[in-house]
């Protein structure tokens, strides 16, 4: 059972051969960190109603919440610091999920979006293992629509059975964005088929009934370029400008050791309104270890706007966002690191996302749960006027051998406090600037998912479905811990007072009861 799941990852074929030329000059927007309108088609009627009820226009819409990645919710207020499942104190609702869950929760303009599998057969006609993007109204957890992906033939070496669709969708301008189990970059209409329209040039949706997604374009990443995901593509895209970025989860062969395309794209850039690719690079190439299920990241150093990719070699790479000119690349692992089959190795690969904070980068490495736990390392990299090879030069801090082990989570940051949770259980609380730790708490079991500060509060989940609530501070005090009744493998999420935690079957909704 492995699990790229919370990182979502994503194999683009971009190398260059496989592109078109012609068609990359006059695909690539500029990407400067703007905001840019939304597609040419008609705005969504609930986009539009959310619009005028200013100030209830809380959102978490991508994985992170924001394209800087971190996981810290700056806007979140009121929301509950204990709840109990069996007795419903504070659970608002309840929405069954399929029969194992690792996307995250997306939420904005009044719908939350889940990745998961078929195993809820909310539609009687649609039976079997499928990759399944539930949308739920946030009013009362009642499933509004749901897309619905057929397995593909090859089996788990590119399509791991029963594990649904990891990608956590990122939210804009009235369409979804997320990476199917096939290995697609899907773009879908926030309203499915529930506007009675079946949206955008797509016509071909297989399933069409009111439950049904209704899908906008698709770009087939595994067919069109060549892409090897590695037991199952992953990555939660992110949008920027008109571009949608995405890693492919291009890969290694059943052997664990050839690289059946290492030419086709690991990282892509898309346009966001027509699905045809910006730009791509196959960087890491020959060098993929295993997988690669990590996340785009987007910022601006000294001046620089950029997309962070970290790569199946253990190397995080920043591009250029509007052309794909790579600006630095930093080598994540001890230069007398090596990779060994099934996790035996020093050397890592990187599953989490980076985040990144004004000039600064944050990103830790580690490898597919199942190789088991390992030495871990986690840097803060100094992006500032960053060009070339700048291992080593450009690292503020470092903090991992005995003290930290191999993780697959991503950093929270707030009030110059850093969050990072380890694979084997165990949450750092560390000094932003310098990286010396405050505290550490253990969590005794597994953890997949990311620490998050919300109001205040650091929440963090683990395999045994404990979720714990701390203070946000340098003193460690546990405030509360949950047992959610089955494995958390994702990462809370809380949108006007509501606190999202979705176990592997099942999504809270999470409020104070008011009297
Ligand atoms: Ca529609
Ligand atoms: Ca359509």
């Amino acid at each position: 059972m492995l699990l790229f799941a919370v990182i979502s990852v994503a194999i683009a074929g971009g190398c260059e051969v496989l592109l078109d030329n012609e068609e990359k000059s006059k695909e690539a927007p500029a990407a400067d960190g703007k905001e840019t309108k939304a597609p040419a088609r008609a705005a969504p009627v609930k986009k539009t109603d959310s619009k005028k009820d200013a100030g209830a226009a809380q959102s978490w819409p991508m994985w992170g919440g924001q394209t800087s990645r971190n996981m810290a919710n700056s806007f979140a207020a009121g929301v509950p610091s204990s709840w109990d499942v069996a007795s419903g104190k504070n659970i608002k609702w309840r929405a069954p999920l399929g029969s194992q869950s690792y996307g995250n929760p997306s939420i904005a303009d009044g719908r939350v979006f889940v990745g998961t599998n078929n195993e809820a057969k909310k539609n009687p006609e649609i039976t079997g293992d499928k990759g399944n993007i539930m949308c739920f109204s946030v009013t009362d957890g009642k499933l509004l629509w749901q897309a619905v992906h057929d397995k593909l033939s090859q089996g788990r070496v590119n399509d791991w059975p029963e594990q649904g669709i990891c990608s956590s969708p990122v939210i804009e301008g009235g369409f979804i964005y997320y990476i199917s189990n096939r290995c697609e970059l899907v773009c879908a209409d926030v309203e499915g088929f529930l506007d009675g329209e079946n949206d955008g040039p797509y016509k071909d949706e297989k399933y069409t009934s009111k439950l049904d997604g209704d899908f906008i374009w698709v770009l087939d990443m595994l067919n069109e370029f060549g892409v090897f995901p590695h037991n199952l593509a992953t990555c939660s895209p992110l949008v920027v400008g008109d571009l949608v970025f995405l890693i492919t989860s291009n890969g290694v062969e059943r052997d664990h050791i050839a690289i059946p395309n290492p030419r086709a794209p690991s990282f892509l850039a898309v346009n966001k309104k027509t699905g045809k690719v910006a730009w791509g690079s196959n960087a890491p190439g020959d060098g993929i270890l295993h997988g690669q299920w990590s996340c785009a990241t987007y910022g601006v150093a000294n001046g620089v706007p950029q997309v962070l990719f970290p790569g199946g070699d253990g190397w995080l790479y920043s591009f250029k966002p509007n052309d794909g000119t790579l600006l630095w690349k930093f080598d994540l692992n001890p230069k007398d690191s090596k990779w060994e089959l099934g996790g035996l190795g020093t050397r890592n690969n990187i599953i989490s996302t980076a985040v990144m904070l004004g000039d600064l980068v944050y990103l830790a490495v580690g490898q597919d749960p199942e190789h088991g736990e390992g030495i871990g390392h986690l840097y803060a990299i100094d992006a500032n006027g960053a060009a070339g090879d700048i291992t080593g030069k450009a690292k503020l801090w470092h903090y991992g051998g005995e003290e930290f082990k191999r993780t697959i989570s991503t950093v929270a940051i707030a009030d110059g406090l850093l969050y990072i949770s380890d694979l084997s259980g165990f949450l750092h609380c560390l000094d932003e600037k310098t990286g010396k730790p405050y505290w550490v708490y253990d969590m005794l079991a597994a953890v997949w998912g990311s620490p998050t500060v919300i109001d205040g509060k650091v929440f963090l989940g683990d395999e045994d479905g404990d979720v714990v609530v701390l203070e946000h501070g340098k003193k460690m005090k546990v405030i509360s811990e949950t047992n959610m009744d089955n494995s958390v493998y994702t990462t809370p999420v809380a949108v006007d007072g509501v606190l999202y935690i979705a176990n592997r079957t099942t999504l809270f909704a999470i409020a104070e009861k008011k009297n």
